[in-house]
């Protein structure tokens, strides 16, 4: 049997990808992180998560999920980030779950954090743009965003790390749990969950990361803001006054 095969028993890599609006790129990148993962020499599947688009990414989503086995396409209508996410990765078959945006596709960020996870040493491995040894490329009222959106989770939610968005790979049965115990969706799911794994006791680790854009982001950063805020008061009630 193929080494990477979406029906394997025991299937090793899930890689969940949130997808809107990305035509433009979305094949290509596909592609190429197909090829790289084949070099890993373990069995994956590429789970592209869209939800919402305008343009023809379902469309390729689909045709991608016809012309390579090891690909998937979950769908919804609403767009949603942190819903996309969510899906994919309670859809997610593999051992090991990577979260994935479709503008960085970084196999560099998952042979590192699957060299963690497969010797034990953490159960979730985060991909840190505000790490001392990370390279962030992106405009600096981008960068700023970053540091603000950590400070807020640091002071509001007692989160002890530096990054909570973007590259991420775990253990998907010691996560299951911190998943399901989510509540907030959009951008700040991403936040929410390694904030949980925290609070859970999940073993954590961050790792610096290079962010390379292959395009602009697909939502501007204003526009995210008035639903950063409101989830993020949603989050510190149930968090901290209900301690749920
Ligand atoms: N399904 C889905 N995917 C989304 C949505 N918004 C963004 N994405 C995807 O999420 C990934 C990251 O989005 P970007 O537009 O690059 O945003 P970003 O500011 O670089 O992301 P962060 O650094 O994680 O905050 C890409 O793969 C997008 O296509 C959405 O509403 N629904
Ligand atoms: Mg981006």
């Amino acid at each position: 049997m193929a080494s990477s095969s979406r029906d394997s028993k025991a299937l090793d890599l899930s890689v969940v990808i949130p997808c809107y609006n990305e035509e433009a790129i979305l094949w290509g990148a596909v592609v190429e992180l197909h090829e790289g993962l084949k070099t890993l020499n373990r069995s994956f599947e590429i789970l592209i998560s869209e939800n919402g688009s305008k343009d023809d990414t379902r469309a390729i989503a689909e045709k991608l999920s016809r012309a390579y086995p090891e690909v998937r396409a979950v769908t919804s209508d609403e767009p949603n980030y942190g819903k996309a996410l969510r899906r994919g990765i309670e859809a997610a078959k593999g051992r090991f779950v990577l979260c994935e945006e479709i503008d960085l596709c970084d196999l560099d960020f998952h042979k590192r954090a699957l060299t963690i996870l497969d010797a034990g040493e953490a159960d979730m491995v985060v991909g840190s743009k505000a790490h001392p040894q990370a390279h962030d490329e992106r405009p600096v009222t981008r960068r700023a965003a970053t540091m603000v959106m950590n400070g807020l989770l640091r002071v509001m939610l007692g989160f002890k790390g530096t990054d909570t968005h973007g590259l991420k790979a775990f253990d998907r049965v010691k996560l299951t749990n911190t998943v399901q115990r989510c509540v907030v969706d959009k951008d700040l799911f991403a936040s929410e969950l390694v904030i949980r794994a925290e609070r859970y006791g999940v073993r954590v680790v961050e790792i610096p990361i290079q962010i390379h854009e292959k395009r602009p982001p697909s939502i501007h950063l204003f526009k995210r803001v008035p639903n950063v805020l409101k989830n993020l008061a949603k989050l510190v009630y149930v968090v901290r006054i209900r301690n749920r």
